[in-house]
């Protein structure tokens, strides 16, 4: 057995997360490693918040808070909330954790100790009222395009230009909108990516074959644009402090960039993991050299992230001419748009993660948002579609299923499972068709093709309806109860069957339905997934073992609740 190691990419840790950040990273992470467990694989899924730079330490700024009260307090609401979502983290931690405090500068001691750091001096803002240089984004001023009071020295919100601080009209301080900005040189450290350009593109070919095309062009259009060279420094408060040793002293109250950091933070995570559970070193063998040769690391990211992951983060690894782990697997994602536009947390723009869980149970919207999760194109939430897909898939084909089997069950057989009368050759004919099924199913998943995935999860389902149309029971037990006791005994091994294959993506949906027929056994922290033939997984119901029918599992969205919804979330027509 292999083991899985899964990360997804780091949410920001400022405010809540929205729907598009979710179905991006984390949702299929989990999704993920939730079945990687199942099939009995030791796995690991880590993630954390990325919590420094630039845009966090102004939004404390705003808040009038000090930014590591404001992290902590982000940090504290972004895991709550994935608790809600069923995120089943097996480490969920801070890129401001000591952890990642230590090793961040591991890596940059060996980076500058191989030679492939260098001081560089750059033209920078300077306020001598703040007595600080300002990072890019602390400059603010007229856009020189579209006239935009407040646009930012890297770019202007208004029309999405790429700025320099010195192309600003009257630019002034974020910090303390003082006006007298000045252009200094400054001193930073660079790392020499373009010294990697060969050792990168070798290491991407050998993916070309089990990385999404997606990611791949992603990755050659960055080398084939000539790969620049990386400050990797800023002038920050909040960050991780290059030490004296780096850099020959002259980068005194600087801290390492964000994007070198946080991909570190990945490793750091473990460590914090192992750290708190006792484990000591067991985080290395998931990370170092032949220790963790046995291992597979799959990465989840949205399409913006892969950049820092083709290229940022292998080139640290590379660099440290040490034997830590590159990614296997990398699973990019285009964007989820909020009713044909962009979902945007700045304009406070679509769904996002706590008012999303007002609306509706986690687990509807983990099934809505992974069968249209943005794979191999970007795609599109309306309000009517989830609407649909509810009523659809989960209400009327699942939950009913579930409903009416069991419920007819307690009505005609006592509440337990009938013996009577044999499996015939329909009953063969479904159990052929969901053995083919489950196989493509499982293959899917285990090549996280999520969509394909679902589409084959719905056929199953679809499948079990159509077998209990034609098995009728409710027809038969009038006149022959042996032929009735054969469709509500397969119905029931059916129910049995949708368990563990629906609990990757609904975790809690997937316990409900099992306790129809039995408590669960968990085994490795899951649902296991069916390993036996589908003859023996669709017939292993014990004759008069008792069932449970659940109340309702889904409920319906009408058409008056869409128009409340898209009233209050604004989108739609
Ligand atoms: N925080 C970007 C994002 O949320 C970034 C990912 C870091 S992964 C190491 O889009
Ligand atoms: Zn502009």
């Amino acid at each position: 057995m292999t083991r899985i190691l899964i990360t997804s990419a780091l949410p920001y840790v400022a405010g809540v997360k929205h729907l598009g950040n979710l179905v991006g990273s984390m949702l299929p992470a989990d999704i993920f490693a939730r079945f990687c467990r199942a099939r009995g694989h030791e796995t690991l899924a880590i993630c954390a918040t990325d919590e420094h730079g630039a845009p966090v330490e102004l939004a404390a700024l705003d808040e009038g808070i000090p930014v590591a009260d404001y992290s902590a307090k982000w940090f504290k609401v972004q895991k709550e909330l994935g608790n809600q979502f069923g995120l089943s983290w097996d480490n969920f931690g801070r890129s401001s954790s000591p952890q990642n405090q230590e090793l961040t500068l591991h890596f940059a001691r060996a980076l500058w100790k191989n030679g492939f750091l260098e001081l560089r001096t750059t033209k920078q803002a300077y306020s001598p009222t703040d007595g600080r240089f300002l990072p890019d984004r602390y400059v603010i001023g007229t856009c020189p395009h579209c006239g935009y009071e407040r646009a930012r020295g890297d770019q202007c919100e208004n029309c999405t230009r790429v700025l320099d601080p010195t192309d600003l009209i009257k630019p002034r301080s974020a910090v303390s909108g003082a006006q007298d900005i000045e252009i200094r040189d400054a001193t930073h450290l660079f790392l020499k990516q373009s010294q990697f350009v060969d050792r990168l593109r070798a290491w991407i070919d050998s993916h070309k074959a089990n990385w999404p095309q997606l990611v791949t062009s992603i990755a050659y259009k960055w080398l084939d644009e000539g790969l620049k060279d990386r400050g990797i420094t800023r002038d920050l408060e909040w960050g991780i402090p290059v030490p004296d040793d780096i850099g020959e002293g002259k980068l005194k109250g600087k801290v390492f960039y964000v994007w070198f950091d946080a991909p570190i933070e990945y490793i750091a995570s473990t460590k914090e993991w192992a750290d708190k559970n006792g484990k000591g070193d067991a985080w290395k063998s998931w990370w170092y050299g032949d220790a963790a040769k046995d291992v597979t690391y799959w990465e989840f990211m949205g399409k913006d992230n892969v950049p820092f992951h083709t290229v940022g983060f292998p080139v640290t690894i590379m660099a440290s001419g040490e034997p830590w782990k590159l990614v296997d697997r990398l699973k990019g994602f285009n964007w989820l748009n909020y009713d044909g536009g962009k979902f945007s947390t700045s304009g406070k723009r679509g769904i996002f993660m706590d008012k999303a869980l007002e609306v509706a149970p986690a687990d509807t919207w983990r099934y809505y948002l992974i069968a249209n999760a943005p794979e191999s194109a970007d795609s599109n939430f309306t309000w009517e579609q989830f609407a649909g897909t509810i009523n659809k898939d989960l209400a009327d084909v699942l939950g009913n299923f579930v409903n009416r089997v069991t419920k007819f069950c307690v009505a005609r057989f006592d509440g337990k499972v009938p013996g009577e009368g044999a499996y015939g050759d329909d009953e063969n004919a479904l159990i052929a068709e969901l053995e083919k099924r489950t196989q493509q199913y499982t293959a899917f998943l285990e090549a996280a093709e999520f969509r394909k995935a679902l589409g084959e999860l719905r056929a199953i389902w679809v499948a079990g309806n159509e077998y209990m149309t034609r098995a009728a029971p409710w027809t038969h037990i009038k006149t022959d109860r042996a032929k009735a006791a054969v469709g509500v005994r397969m119905g029931l091994n059916l129910v049995r069957l949708f368990a563990p294959l629906s609990w990757p993506v609904m975790p809690q949906m997937a316990v409900k339905i099992h306790q129809a027929i039995a408590p669960v056994a968990y085994e490795n922290g899951a649902i296991a997934w069916p390993r036996r033939p589908m003859a023996q997984e669709l017939d292993s119901l014990k004759a008069d073992a008792p069932i449970n029918p659940p109340d309702v599992l889904f409920a319906k969205i009408d058409e008056e609740r869409v128009a409340a919804l898209k009233l209050q979330f604004g989108g739609g027509d």
